[in-house]
């Protein structure tokens, strides 16, 4: 299997700083030619959303494309999700967010695992294959956000600045704030699933932006963002069967 990424670095010191903010990230690391065959494969994704006028090939995009079903038990990316969650992990969803131009973007939430149980780690892994801006199509975080591990949503920053306002992180005490990200094409982002995050629109006259999760956590949970058919549940890519069991 071809490299996925390029020479980097996540040790401890990283760890703790994806444990403190609750993102980190990886500019720049996905290789040329996996650029390439991601861009290819999301641009058929797009295709197939369009022509069957539904969600299902963003919702299952490794159940329509062999190249992106293949990364996900591809070995560079299996051990990332292990140096965040840990030796035991489950493979979760791999979703196309693709972003054409005029796109709206999406307003402040946190997804949902294992609320009651903080030693179940959620982490999603979103590579941007050909990056963003801050104002155009652009990741938007809130660092500490992920300590609350609860639902927490809000239509622009506006209002989520209010509820800042009357909210300090949990594990700091510290005051919470909004950052705009910034990826240079090819860039991976980590995040744990219960940190606030955003994105805004894609700008008119911009291509269109192309970007797939994937995300992976500790078993032990039921969960609500699990989108794997019973099909490709029995019948795994090469390499992924101990990845795809809920438990
Ligand atoms: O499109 C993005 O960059 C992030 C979308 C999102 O909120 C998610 O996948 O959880
Ligand atoms: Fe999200």
């Amino acid at each position: 299997m071809g490299d996925l990424f390029r020479d980097y670095t996540f040790g401890e010191a990283e760890k703790t700083e994806l444990d403190r903010d609750g993102h980190y990230v990886l500019p720049g690391i996905l290789t040329a030619t996996a650029c390439e065959r991601l861009t290819e494969s999301l641009s058929r994704i797009e295709d197939l959303r369009r022509e069957r006028d539904d969600n299902f090939p963003n919702h299952h995009s490794a159940e329509c494309d062999e190249y992106l079903a293949s990364l996900i038990a591809h070995p560079q990316l299996v051990d990332l999700a292990r140096r965040v969650l840990g030796e035991d992990i489950r493979y979760d969803h791999c979703v196309s967010l693709n972003r054409p131009a005029g796109n709206g973007g999406v307003g402040w939430h946190t997804h949902n695992y294992a609320r009651e149980m903080p030693e179940l780690g959620f982490v999603r892994i979103f590579f941007y294959v050909n990056g963003f801006e801050p104002d155009d199509g652009g990741l938007k975080v809130v660092p500490g956000s992920h300590e609350f591990r609860q639902p927490i949503d809000a239509d622009d920053d506006d209002k989520l600045r209010g509820w800042l306002s009357e909210h300090r992180c949990p594990a700091t005490g510290d005051i919470m704030e909004i950052v705009s990200l910034t990826a240079p094409a090819g860039t991976v982002a980590l995040m744990w699933t219960w940190a606030l995050h955003a994105v805004s629109p894609r700008r008119h006259d911009s291509a269109t932006r192309w970007t797939v999760v994937y995300a992976y956590r500790n078993p032990g949970e039921t969960s609500h963002a699990r989108w794997i058919t019973e099909e490709f549940e029995r019948n795994p890519p090469p390499g992924a069967e101990s990845l795809m069991p809920l438990y």
